[in-house]
């Protein structure tokens, strides 16, 4: 007969050797949740994904400098508390999604130190749930591709072939290389004139965005088909160059394993990760990133580190000055903000007062389409320091001189954090679109397409 002392000793050999031999567990002699250990096909292996059972969302607000001192020795410390932004200031608000093992921990702190705050979510679990129902599986035709569900990596580049062979006078695909774990990084061309100045669009760096590449199919889709005039002479007068998703492993990653994955999956030890989104050489590591690879904000090893960097840095530099990109645009969720460098320091870019001019402009037609509060400003002063931004970058090295940075719905206290629910798709999109249109026409006015 087998001891408890034996029998888990042959558990951690079948399981090193398992992982030895890249093996996938078997379905029998396995523990389905119940307690009890059952064999053969009664019993289902659980999937290997994340689940955030009962962890809750708390919106708190700082009104003393114990209080944002506490919090930020709470981050540094932390690992079952994923903040949403730093504590930095007094009357600042921020969610924090607790772990569920923290909860009453957590709870009695607020108490304690008598900090104002709000349950926003009791179940993120719930929200992650209905959020995966609304993916149509990665099996489906490309053409069912819409704006009312989510859609895999595969359908996405699926849906590019297929357009651009529908639209192969203007459309066409283009791969800036493969990644860490050898995705492709696809984006499309669209173009009816080589003299036109072109517009770039990044989406997707960050993992769980996921209203990112679905805005950027959006708005390759409005450049294709849409009716209106205004659309119609944007698709004419400019190029324009759209990479749905520059972080294809983390995407994939968001869909088999984690919903709330952010970074890369290149592996460093025990764990894995860069913020790719902090890993540009342009004020790398400098501020309101990390040197440690278990962080959500890990800086990388070194500036530019990262080969999904590299491919779009490769990509920009040869095409910068052929294709004369003029604009760049990075689409991230959420806030509902709309930032232009600098990301690094609250000094300002040589053209400040124009990007400021038309970042004002564009929140404000996206209050009048949808009613909806866009805040605009300098990256740095609008959300938090941050350097190694490909925004900045692009802006600096490049010296595209139209650079900004979307953080799209929801509003900063929402409830579901980046879990956007599929309503919200074709609404967040479109708002995106105008704002994007008016600051290509207002910038347009002021001589920089030139
Ligand atoms: O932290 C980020 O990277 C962005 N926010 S998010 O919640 N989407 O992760 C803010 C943009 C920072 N960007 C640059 N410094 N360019
Ligand atoms: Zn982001």
């Amino acid at each position: 007969m087998l001891t408890w002392h034996s029998a888990s000793l042959w558990l951690v050999i079948t399981t090193l050797a398992m992982a030895a031999t890249g093996s996938k567990v078997l379905s029998e002699n396995v523990d389905c949740g119940g307690g009890s250990v059952v064999g053969g096909e009664t019993c289902q292996v659980p999937p290997d994904q994340a689940r955030y059972d009962h962890y809750r969302i708390y919106n708190v607000q700082f009104d003393t400098e114990e209080q944002i001192k506490l919090f930020q020795k709470l981050e540094d410390e932390s690992d079952s508390l994923t903040f949403i932004g730093h504590a930095r200031e007094i009357g600042q608000k921020l969610s924090i999604l607790v772990a569920a093992h923290r909860v009453a921990d957590f709870a009695d702190l607020l108490k304690t130190y008598n900090i104002q705050h709000r349950v926003l979510t009791y179940n993120f679990q719930d929200k992650i749930d209905s959020n995966l129902r609304e993916v149509l599986p990665d099996s489906i035709d490309p053409s069912k591709l819409d704006w009312q569900h989510f859609f895999h990596l595969k359908t996405i580049y699926a849906w590019l072939d297929q357009t651009a062979e529908k639209y192969s006078d203007r459309l066409t695909v283009l791969d800036m290389g493969s990644s860490t774990q050898n995705n492709r990084i696809l984006g499309i061309k669209l173009a009816t004139n080589p003299n036109n100045k072109a517009i770039f669009i990044e989406a997707g760096i960050h993992a769980r965005e996921w209203i990112s590449p679905a805005t950027a199919t959006y708005i390759i889709n409005e450049l294709l088909t849409s009716q209106d005039a205004g659309v119609q002479k944007l698709a004419r007068d400019y190029n324009w160059f759209v990479f749905p998703s520059v972080n294809p492993d983390g995407y994939k990653y968001t869909f088999e394993h984690d919903r709330m994955w952010r970074k890369n999956r290149q592996l460093f030890g025990t764990s894995r990760g860069v913020d790719l989104n902090r890993n540009y050489p342009d004020h790398w590591n400098s501020t309101g990133s990390s040197s440690d690879p278990t962080r959500y904000d890990y800086a990388g090893p070194s500036a530019g580190s990262e080969v999904e960097t590299q491919r779009l840095i490769e990509f920009i530099r040869s095409h910068a000055k052929k294709e004369q990109i003029k604009t760049y645009i990075a689409l991230h969720s959420y806030s509902q903000m709309l930032m232009f460098p600098y990301g690094h320091t609250k000094d300002r870019v040589y053209n400040y007062d124009d990007l400021q001019e038309f970042g004002k402009k564009a929140t404000a037609a996206i209050k009048a389409e949808s009613g909806r509060d866009y805040v605009s400003g300098s990256l740095y002063e609008t959300i938090y320091p941050a350097g190694g931004g490909s925004m900045d970058w692009a802006h600096a090295e490049l010296e595209i001189p139209i650079a900004y940075t979307f953080e799209l719905r929801g509003p900063p206290d929402s409830q579901d954090l980046f879990i956007l629910p599929a309503v919200q798709i074709q609404p967040t999109a479109s708002e995106a679109f105008t704002a994007i249109r008016t600051i290509v026409e207002a910038a347009a006015e002021k001589g920089y397409y030139k």
